[in-house]
């Protein structure tokens, strides 16, 4: 192949990567789950959570709940009350990230937010436009991800500045 095709090559690759990647389900605390032995902080620290991302609070039902509450009460670990009209209970509570900004969530259990069970979640944009996308249809150019694209271009010039 000519060498001038390798470019095209490895941005058709990447681009084809990044759309792949699209959403994240997360598990909060991966195989820890949701419960007093994570330093959510840290668990988060290294994570960019994006619009179309899902969340997962794993944990036995009954031993800790899942409750959205505003900035102030995250950082003075302050329960709504009522407490049960507001929590998540089920032991495997998904959250939709629909939009961008932070979410605050606490376990409502007596002491367990003062114990570090709280997480801030900061959501960024989608890379790509929202999900569900229809699967490329017809060449699969139109209604490809626009920032993938932009990332697949700059990808392409750094290939290319690299062969010469
Ligand atoms: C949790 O992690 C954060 C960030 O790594 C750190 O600043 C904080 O001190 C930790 N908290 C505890 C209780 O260890
Ligand atoms: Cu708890």
């Amino acid at each position: 192949m000519a060498s001038k095709q390798i470019p095209v090559v490895l941005t058709v690759i990447f681009a084809v990567l990044l759309a792949i990647a699209r959403a994240t389900d997360y598990v909060v605390g991966d195989e820890k789950g949701w419960g007093l032995e994570v330093n959510y902080t840290s668990w988060a620290e290294n994570k960019e959570f994006r619009v179309g991302d899902t969340i997962l609070f794993s944990y036995a039902s009954g031993a800790h709940n899942v409750i959205e509450v505003g900035g102030p009460d995250f950082r003075a670990c302050n329960v709504p009350q009522p407490a049960a009209a507001n929590a998540l209970t089920s032991g495997s509570d998904v959250i939709t990230l629909t939009s961008t900004g932070r979410r605050w969530f606490l376990c409502g259990k007596e002491g367990h937010c003062q114990k570090g069970q709280k997480i801030l979640i900061p959501i960024r944009e989608a890379l790509a436009s929202p999900p569900p996308m229809p699967p490329p249809t017809n060449g699969g150019v139109v209604g490809f991800p626009f920032q993938a694209l932009m990332v697949a271009v700059t990808a392409m010039a750094v290939v290319m500045l690299a062969m010469i």
